[in-house]
């Protein structure tokens, strides 16, 4: 389904369009659910539409937010604008409190942005695909859920802001899964608000080196940079997930989610203060010839690689 089909039905639906209603980390810290909910007998809701299955557990308020987008789970405009009505119903969801947001797709985590996208398109398709991206990401890092990144799959680009984006990340350790931010290796430059969430997880010199090389870590290399959190079997990575996702919950909602905030006001205010011009710059970039010749010439290589 297009995109803007999916949004209209949205808009039938009576939900607001996402960019009309308050930010997460601008609302009231929501209370934990009701303990008189026996565990166990609360339903397990779930949803699912082209492209992400969610299930929430209403007995832990974890909610499991499954990419399921064959072959590469690439971040297209309609997966964008799931994934941010998924975050969005989670948000408002009392229940929810946690969510675990990993694939279905065989070694695939995310392959980043959908490049299509990016290539021969109108003025008015890339400013409504850039402002799906940015409001993706603040929903996801301005999030009041506790967010868990179980990363089973390689995970450029796009899909390591996804990861990065989260409170924690666990990756699969396979040092054939890599993960990094190498927009460079495109012949592009990854924004500012990328560029800000990178450092805030790796720090200053790692993240500006990273950032020029373009580089794509392998799991055990990541880990050592910080850039996940830990490493552990494949088949033990949703067990690990759970666990992390218990221990973060064990504390109470108010404090962790301000003190989040805290800790990501700045940088998702400075998206916010500077949304329009990010649109504008984008749009600029991507339309360069030079930089869609690029881009081209990546699909190519990638076609290439295969045959
Ligand atoms: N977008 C669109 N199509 C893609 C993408 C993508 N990101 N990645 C892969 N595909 C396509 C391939 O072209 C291929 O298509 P086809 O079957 O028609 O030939 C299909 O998906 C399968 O790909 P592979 O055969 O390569 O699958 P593998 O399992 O061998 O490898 C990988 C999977 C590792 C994910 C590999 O495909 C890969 O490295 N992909 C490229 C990832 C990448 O570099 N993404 C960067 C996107 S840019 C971004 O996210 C941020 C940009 C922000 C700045 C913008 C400023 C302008």
């Amino acid at each position: 389904m297009a995109a803007a089909t999916l949004a209209r039905r949205i808009g039938r639906s009576g939900v607001l369009p996402l960019c009309c209603r308050p930010p997460a980390w601008d609302r009231p810290a929501r209370p934990p659910p009701s303990p008189l909910q026996p565990p166990g007998l609360a339903p397990c809701r779930s949803f699912s539409n082209n492209k992400i299955q969610v299930e929430l557990d209403e007995s832990s308020g974890v909610a499991m937010m499954k990419f399921k987008s064959p072959p590469v789970n690439s971040l297209s405009l309609e997966f964008l604008t799931e994934f941010s009505i998924s975050l969005e119903k989670l948000e408002n969801n009392r229940a929810c409190r946690g969510v675990i947001i990993t694939s279905v797709v065989p070694k695939i985590f995310s392959s980043g942005l959908d490049i299509t996208e990016m290539c021969g398109k109108s003025v008015e398709h890339y400013t409504e695909f850039w402002r799906a991206v940015q409001e993706m990401w603040l929903r996801l890092y301005g999030s009041n859920m506790v967010t868990v990144a179980a990363v089973n799959g390689s995970s450029p680009a796009g899909g390591c802001l996804i990861a990065l984006s989260c409170d924690y990340r666990i990756m699969a350790e396979n040092p054939k899964f890599s993960i990094g931010l190498n927009e460079a290796q495109l012949g592009i430059v990854a924004p500012f608000w990328f560029k800000d969430t990178f450092v805030n997880v790796v720090g200053h010199r790692i993240a500006e080196r990273s950032l020029q090389l373009g580089s794509l870590h392998p799991a055990p290399e990541a880990q050592k940079l910080g850039l996940v959190d830990e490493l552990v079997p494949e088949e033990k990575l949703m067990e690990k997930a759970a666990a992390v996702m218990t221990q973060w919950l064990a504390l109470p909602d108010h404090a962790r989610q301000l003190t989040k905030s805290m800790m990501r006001k700045a940088v998702l205010d400075r998206l916010v203060a500077h949304r329009e011009e990010d649109i504008k710059n984008f749009i600029t970039f991507v339309s360069k010839e030079s930089i869609q010749k690029s881009l081209r010439m990546y699909m190519e290589m990638l076609k290439k690689r295969k045959s």
